[in-house]
């Protein structure tokens, strides 16, 4: 299928892709079926407009006709947007985002959120949390290394941000009172921006 043309920042993850076939096919239909709508609106108005010869009637669409066609478009509607929508999401979360990875070669890192800025913390050697070989790096960087799952934990603390890595496609609101953790891996060497998508 023809994407129309969208720009989304350069994808660097391993499964980013699967966010942006989901964004593009949400950007396609619902513009395909905005254009439908704004085009028979238009069509219509034209159609059964007062002119001389023929009068503007006022219609309750509640005939048997009209419910029939209303439900078909919203039959159709609900099946090639919801159904597919929910249908690609629910296998992308089965197939990669609730597939946590396991293992030695996972780094695990603790975001902390903090008023217009992020903190991180790496558990060192003992792989724990909150021990004295915590590593903890210079406020708002993050060093992860490539082709390496990366497993993250959002710290419960009581600040509303949201912790938003676009080249990645990661986004992870911080909840008060939630340990909230997401996994996202690198292909590709370089600088990106770590924003937060929420004012805090
Ligand atoms: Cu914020």
């Amino acid at each position: 299928m023809g994407y129309l043309v969208f720009r989304p920042p350069e994808d660097i993850s391993l499964n980013g892709y699967r966010i942006d076939k989901v964004n593009q096919y949400t950007d396609t239909i619902i513009t395909f079926y905005f254009g439908l709508v704004a085009a028979g609106l238009v069509y219509f108005i034209f159609k059964y407009r007062s002119r001389p010869g023929h009068k503007a009637v006022y219609d309750r669409g509640d005939t048997k006709k009209h419910i029939a066609i209303t439900t078909a478009v919203r039959l159709l509607v609900f099946l090639s947007i919801d159904v597919v929508i929910e249908t690609i999401s629910f296998k992308d979360l089965k197939e990669a985002f609730c597939k946590f990875p396991k293992g030695n070669e996972v780094i695990r890192i603790e975001v902390m959120p903090q008023k217009f800025a992020w903190n991180f913390r790496y558990p060192g050697l003992d792989r724990e949390f909150n021990t004295d070989d915590d590593i903890i790096p210079a406020q708002n960087q993050m060093h992860i290394s490539v082709n390496t799952p990366i497993v993250i934990q959002i710290a419960p603390w009581e600040l509303i941000h949201s912790f938003y890595l676009p080249n990645f496609r990661i986004k992870i609101d911080a909840t008060p009172g939630m340990t909230k953790t997401m996994w996202f891996q690198a292909v590709k060497v370089s600088n990106y921006e770590i924003a937060c998508a929420e004012l805090c």
